[in-house]
């Protein structure tokens, strides 16, 4: 059965359990944090080189990286589509996923570790501030790209995938989904209400 070294908090983790239950594939999960000596496992240093999780094994292949595994498991298993075929979209998929990377994904992380990771005397208020507005005005870009649209590329696809699990963890850093957004926001009452984001949540 196919392994996934995850934990359950970690949004990247999260992303590859949704695909994992959009496409209904029985896995083991492996909590790389339950106080065992998983990460110091060849294993896991074969699937996951630089330490992080996700990182899954299935059969020969050994892989990390949240988007390039979904790739791989929507190569692997077709049904449902969560990339599409054509090239053109599957280039700008990838663009959008790095750019959600480098911008809303590194943000919410930087403010994971301030708010929720730092004692409290050492967080820096005016540095929380500067990251809540970053991550409002790329979800500003979103709600314009959702305009008139279900999801991000039309169908659900492994863009809305990528950056779901870590919307959902805004309102414990003191940001969430303005109101006046209204695409986003009903897109993510979308998002929630598929049982694939339900079924990720641990
Ligand atoms: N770009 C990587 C980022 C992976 C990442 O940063 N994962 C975090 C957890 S969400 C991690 O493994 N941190 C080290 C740790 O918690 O031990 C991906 O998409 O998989």
């Amino acid at each position: 059965m196919l392994k996934l070294f995850c934990f359950p908090r970690s949004g990247n983790s999260r992303e590859v359990k949704i695909v994992l239950a959009e496409k209904n594939i029985p896995f083991e999960p492996v909590n790389v944090h339950a106080g065992n000596d998983v990460k110091e496992s060849p294993e896991f240093k074969k699937a996951s080189p630089r330490g992080t999780v996700p990182a899954i094994i299935d059969g020969e292949v050994y892989l990390s990286e949240a988007f390039l595994i979904n790739q791989y498991l929507d190569h692997k298993y077709p049904n449902p589509s969560l990339f599409p075929s054509d090239d053109e979209l599957r280039s700008q998929i990838e663009e959008f996923v790095k750019k959600i990377d480098k911008g809303m994904v590194l943000n919410i992380g930087l403010l994971v570790i301030e708010c929720l990771l730092k004692p409290k005397d050492q967080q820096r208020e005016d540095f929380k501030e500067k990251k809540r507005k970053e991550i409002v005005e790329t979800m500003k870009e979103l709600d314009q790209m959702l305009q008139g649209k279900e999801y991000l590329f039309g169908n659900f696809s492994l863009a809305d995938v990528a950056i779901t699990p870590h919307i959902a963890a805004l309102p414990i850093l003191g940001s969430g989904i303005p109101a006046d957004l209204k695409n986003m926001t009903a897109w993510f009452d979308r998002i929630k209400k598929r049982p694939s984001f339900l079924a990720s949540q641990n």
